[in-house]
C-alpha cells in the first residue's frame, strides 16, 4: 500500500499512541533520521562538497577497526551520528562499525535506556563513483541496572532489537524502518526537509528469479554455495526449473532495498578469503538490522545454517555469512547447506 502526507514525525506519534514505541525510542529515531538528512546533504554534494576520496593526510590512508581504508564521508558520517546522538538523553551508549569499542554517553549529558549501533556509511567503496550508499542502524535495550554499558552489554541476539532501519542515499533519499510491527518506507521531501511515508507495510514476494552475490568470489566459496549457485545458473534446464537473473550493486543497502521492494535473494556467503574472520559482513551493524527489516516484511534471513536473528554475538565486530530476502529462496539456499552438512556427517 502506498501512503502520502504522513511525515515520519506523525507516523511515530501514531505508533506511540498505539503503544508500539515510547517517547525515548521515538526521540531516538527522530534524532537518527535528522542525522541521516545531514549525511544525505553531504553525500548529495559529491565533489562540490570536497568530501570525496580517502580520509587521512599526507598520502597516508586512514584505516578503521575492520582494517579497511576509510573514506572522508565514512569519517564525516560517523561524526554526524555521534554528535547528534550524544546529548538527547535517549541513549545509554553507542557503537559504530568505524570505532574499536562502544562509547558510553558523556557524564555531562543525561543517559537513556537504549543502545544504538550503526554502520555510518555502508557501501563506501561506491561513494566516489556516485552509486547509492547508506546508513544502517540497530537499537537494543541497555540491560537493567547497567549505568555505564561496556561492549559485552551489546552482545544480544538480533531478536532483542527494538528498532532497526537504514537510510539509502540514491536518486532519492529513503528511510526504511521497523519498530517490530512491519517495515515501512519514507522518502525525503528535499524541499520540505521531512521524511514522508511512501510505503506502509513493505512485503517481499515469497519467490523470486533474481539473486545478488559477488560472483568473482565463486572459486573461494564452500561446496554448498557452489552447488546452490550452480543450480541457479542452470536455469530452466536445471533442478530449479526457472531462469534466474543477477543484480549486484555491491552496496548492501542498495541491494537489500531492491529486494525489499521487488524480491530477490542477497548473499555474502562464507569463502576461503574471509573464513578465518567468520564472513565478510558484520552481524551487529549490517546483518541483524537488515534481517529484522527483511523478516518484518515477510522475508527470511539466515547464515545458511541458522536464523540470523538467533545468532549469539561473541564480539561487537563479529562477522557472519549472510543469505536474506524472498523466503522461498532463502529456504532453498539453506537446504543446500543442510544437505551438504548431513552428507559430511555420515
Ligand atoms: P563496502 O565494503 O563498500 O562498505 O559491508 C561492506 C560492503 O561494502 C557491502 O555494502 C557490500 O555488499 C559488500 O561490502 C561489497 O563487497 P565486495 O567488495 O565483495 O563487492
Amino acid at each position: 500500500m502506498t501512503s502520502s502526507n504522513i511525515s515520519l514525525t506523525q507516523f511515530l506519534i501514531e505508533e506511540q499512541r498505539a503503544g508500539r514505541v515510547n517517547p525515548q525510542l521515538r526521540l531516538l529515531i527522530e534524532v537518527v533520521s535528522r542525522a541521516c538528512k545531514r549525511i544525505s546533504i553531504a553525500v548529495g554534494k559529491g565533489a562540490l562538497g570536497g568530501v570525496l576520496g580517502d580520509a587521512g593526510s599526507a598520502g597516508e590512508a586512514s584505516i578503521n577497526v575492520q582494517g579497511e581504508a576509510q573514506k572522508k564521508l565514512d569519517v564525516l558520517s560517523n561524526e554526524i551520528l555521534l554528535e547528534a546522538n550524544a546529548w538527547g538523553g535517549h541513549l545509554a551508549g553507542l557503537a559504530s562499525e568505524e570505532m574499536d569499542t562502544s562509547q558510553p554517553i558523556p557524564d555531562k549529558y543525561p543517559r537513556g535506556n537504549y543502545l544504538l549501533m550503526f554502520d555510518p556509511l555502508d557501501g563506501s567503496s561506491n561513494i566516489d563513483v556516485n552509486i547509492s550508499v547508506g546508513t544502517i542502524f540497530s537499537v537494543l535495550r541497555c540491560p537493567d541496572g547497567v549505568e555505564q554499558p561496556r561492549d559485552e552489554h551489546y552482545l544480544q541476539p538480533g531478536t532483542e532489537q527494538v528498532a532497526a532501519g537504514y537510510c539509502t542515499y540514491g536518486p532519492s533519499t529513503m528511510l526504511v524502518l521497523t519498530v517490530g510491527h512491519g517495515t515501512h518506507a519514507f522518502t525525503l521531501d528535499r524541499e520540505v526537509g521531512s521524511f514522508v511515508l511512501t510505503t506502509r507495510g513493505m512485503r517481499i514476494p515469497e519467490d523470486t528469479k533474481e539473486f545478488a552475490v559477488n560472483m568473482s568470489n565463486q572459486r573461494f566459496w564452500e561446496a554448498p554455495m557452489q552447488a546452490y549457485v550452480g543450480d541457479l545458473l542452470k536455469g530452466s534446464e536445471g533442478p530449479r526449473g526457472k531462469d534466474f537473473n543477477m543484480r549486484w550493486v555491491a552496496s548492501m543497502v542498495a541491494d537489500v532495498h531492491r529486494i525489499l521492494t521487488r524480491g530477490g535473494i542477497f548473499s555474502y556467503p562464507l569463502d576461503s578469503k574471509c573464513a578465518a574472520k567468520g564472513g565478510k559482513l558484520r552481524l551487529m551493524y549490517e546483518a541483524n538490522p537488515m534481517s529484522l527489516l527483511v523478516e518484518q516484511a515477510g522475508g527470511a534471513a539466515s547464515t545458511g545454517r541458522m536464523r540470523m536473528l538467533e545468532v549469539q554475538p561473541t564480539g561487537l565486530h563479529m562477522r557472519v555469512p549472510v543469505f536474506m530476502g524472498s523466503k522461498g529462496e532463502v529456504e532453498a539456499a539453506v537446504r543446500y547447506h543442510q544437505a551438504h552438512d548431513a552428507n559430511a556427517a555420515n
